[in-house]
């Protein structure tokens, strides 16, 4: 099975694993947005987002965020591959 899949069935297994602090991959902060996905902070202070799926997506740098409890946060950066190996991280213990 690849890498991929195990994934894609993890997260549908555990659809609350982005709930989860990342704290590998050097995620300091995650913040849970109101249409299921969650914004990431790395140190730099450089953003990823995972959607509800739990798989790293693009987001245009410089676009506005609802966070769940109504706050607004503009996209700092773009660090899909870094949350993509955070994920991978994650999910493999
Ligand atoms: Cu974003």
């Amino acid at each position: 099975m690849s890498i991929r899949k195990s994934v894609i069935v993890l997260s549908l297994v555990l659809p609350a694993l982005s709930a989860l602090a990342l704290d590998q991959g050097g995620i300091v902060k995650s913040v849970p947005l109101k249409d299921g996905s969650t914004v990431h902070q790395f140190k730099d202070g450089k953003m990823a987002m995972e959607n509800k799926y739990g798989h790293a997506t693009r987001m245009q740098e410089g676009m506005s965020m609802e966070t769940t409890d109504g706050k607004s946060i503009t996209m700092n950066g773009d660090e899909v591959a870094k949350l993509s190996s955070a994920i991978w991280l994650h999910n493999r213990k």
